[in-house]
């Protein structure tokens, strides 16, 4: 990208009242390796990464993330414990403890928060909160975000310039109440949650302390980002709910409390256009994309792309399709379901559990269907994104069909690659059902029939009405990407710190001290031990 396309270049001019960028999350944007004893760097992918690949290169940015292996604390070892410059970006790794990790990702992040937020849990059994999820979120959660904090105040304390710290995520909900304990009002503090946000019902689940102090540490931050507005809504209506001193005063998107206003805005987060369209182009995407026609013969493909995780919803897709094949025989012969599946969070026990459970679903709709010319499912397990992007551009079906998903942006590669006119099957509860579901047909990720019944419909679809869907997809997905997802949140941070300072230029008044936000007051202290009533 050059600086001339870079809509940010006009807004952060280089020099002393540029503001100082801080990105924080858990993953950083590079793994480093070692080979023949020295450290190699290898760059992740995934959205943020790339665009903010491309964004590090011309602005002042500082990623802040947690190390993650030997060879990132060899990094750290190498570097001092300073931000230091990798491929154009200047990174600094936090580093804990493995146990504290450990406690505070597996134990509380994943599953915990996550299994909340996108509704996993089956509440007569699980989740128990024992001794041992206190001492995770004292010992683990909260003192990895603290952690955390420390790093980004250490590393921004002598900028002499005004600050925006964006914290990514559901790992980091206690950075922006221990950013302000030590930075006070003058910096900007946006976190963007990525997942779904649900209602104050499902998180009734956390004991009250544990609840309040993520809701309480968010509202230290100056505006939060969500990727739907169903999620913002549903944030202010939990801080209603539970925090007493939090007031919405009929607004669905902020919510004011001890004497600020905290927003709580929509940016749904997109795709790289540019760099996907690119790698559609790779020879090796090229390559894939050959094998995989030749795999698929004269079948219509049904594809879905997930990690392996509950909350895809993958077993009621299979059961859909098995209901496509029993409700609609004709399509027997003819129709083939391909998912190409991403290891994820192998290590616990729920994931291993439901690969198995996929896998032997699968089994049973091929031992049921199959004959020797047609293998009804096929299932791919494996890590490759130049697979998933060869496959994306010959469905004619994409099947999308979380129980929750904070966005899903397997639907929004697939909009941009897809070279056949492709049907999105949608779940109403997938973030992009907002932006894409208009063009797709929309499903109840719970409802097996309608599921099955839209397969059909999406098989039989005329091709006009398949090209005018596809079409208007693509150039909605075309119209915003991911760069304009962060120069939106940029800019929103810019005009508030311009405003700011504005009013600290004008005369306080009386009564309203903006100094008593940053105090604790309310708040709940981190060192707290479990009381009775959790
Ligand atoms: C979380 C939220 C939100 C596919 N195969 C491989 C691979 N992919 C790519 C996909 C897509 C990405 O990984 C997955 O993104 P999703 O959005 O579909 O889902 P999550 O991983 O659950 O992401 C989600 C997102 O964060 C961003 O805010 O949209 O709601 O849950 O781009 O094509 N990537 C690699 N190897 C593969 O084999 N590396």
């Amino acid at each position: 990208m050059t600086v001339a396309d870079d809509p940010l270049s006009d807004l952060l001019q280089p020099g002393e009242t540029s503001p100082l960028i801080v990105i924080a999350s858990n993953r950083g944007p590079f793994k480093f390796h070692l080979k023949n004893g020295a450290l190699q760097v290898e760059r992740g992918s995934g959205g943020l990464v790339t665009a903010l690949g491309a964004l590090a290169e011309q602005h002042d940015v500082l990623w802040v993330a947690a190390a993650l292996s030997k060879t990132d604390r060899a990094w750290i070892e190498q570097t001092g414990d300073q931000p230091a410059e990798v491929e154009n970006i200047r990174l600094r790794l936090v580093r804990s403890s493995r146990k504290r990790y450990e406690q505070y990702y597996n134990v509380i992040a994943n599953p915990l928060l996550w299994f909340i937020q996108h509704q996993l849990w089956d509440i007569p059994r699980t989740p128990s909160i024992t001794l041992q999820t206190w001492k995770a979120w004292r010992n683990g959660y909260v003192a990895i975000n603290r952690l955390f904090a420390d790093v980004i105040a250490d590393s921004v304390k002598d900028a002499n310039r005004p600050v925006i710290i964006f914290p990514q995520d559901y790992h980091l909900y206690l950075v922006p109440r221990f950013l302000r304990e030590r930075l006070g009002d003058e910096v900007q503090i946006q976190p963007f949650v990525h997942i779904p946000w649900p209602g104050p019902d499902a998180w009734r689940i956390l004991p009250e302390s544990i609840r309040d102090e993520i809701l309480v540490s968010l509202l230290a931050s100056n505006c939060i980002g969500f990727q739907t507005r169903r999620d913002a809504f549903n944030f202010v209506q939990c801080c209603r709910f539970y925090i007493p001193d939090a007031h919405s005063r009929g607004s669905r998107d902020s919510i004011y409390y001890q004497d600020r206003k905290i927003e709580a805005r929509t940016y749904p987060i997109s795709i790289d256009v540019e760099k996907v369209e690119a790698l559609i182009e790779e020879p090796e995407t090229r390559l894939l994309k050959s094998q995989l026609i030749n795999a698929i013969g004269d079948h219509r493909l049904i594809l879905r792309v997930d990690r392996i995780e509950p909350s895809k919803n993958i077993l009621r897709g299979l059961e859909a399709f098995r209901a496509l094949l029993v409700n609609h025989p004709e399509h027997r012969g003819r129709v083939q379901i391909m998912a190409l599946l991403v290891p994820s969070r192998m290590e616990v026990s729920e994931y291993q559990d439901y690969l198995q459970q996929i896998m032997a679903q699968a089994g049973m709709i091929n031992a049921e269907f199959s004959d020797q010319y047609w293998e009804p499912v096929r299932i791919l397990v494996g890590e490759s994104y130049p697979r998933a992007l060869a496959a994306m551009q010959l469905y004619d079906v994409l099947l999308v069909n979380p129980i929750a998903d904070g966005m899903n942006l397997v639907a929004k590669e697939g909009a941009l690659v897809n070279q056949r006119d492709g049907v999105l099957l949608l779940s109403e509860h997938a973030g992009v059902f907002y932006e894409l579901g208009e063009y797709a047909l929309v499903v109840s990720p719970f409802d097996i029939y309608s599921t099955a019944e839209a397969l059909h419909q999406a098989l039989n679809m005329p091709q006009d009405e398949r090209h005018a869907r596809a079409e208007a997809m693509r150039q909605q997905v075309q119209s915003a990407d991911v760069r304009q997802w962060f120069y939106r949140q940029v800019e929103d941070a810019l005009s508030a710190l311009s405003s700011q300072a504005r009013k600290s230029s004008t005369p306080a008044t009386p009564g309203s001290s903006t100094s008593e936000a940053a105090n604790t007051e309310g708040g709940v202290s981190p060192d707290s031990t479990p009381s009775a009533s959790a």
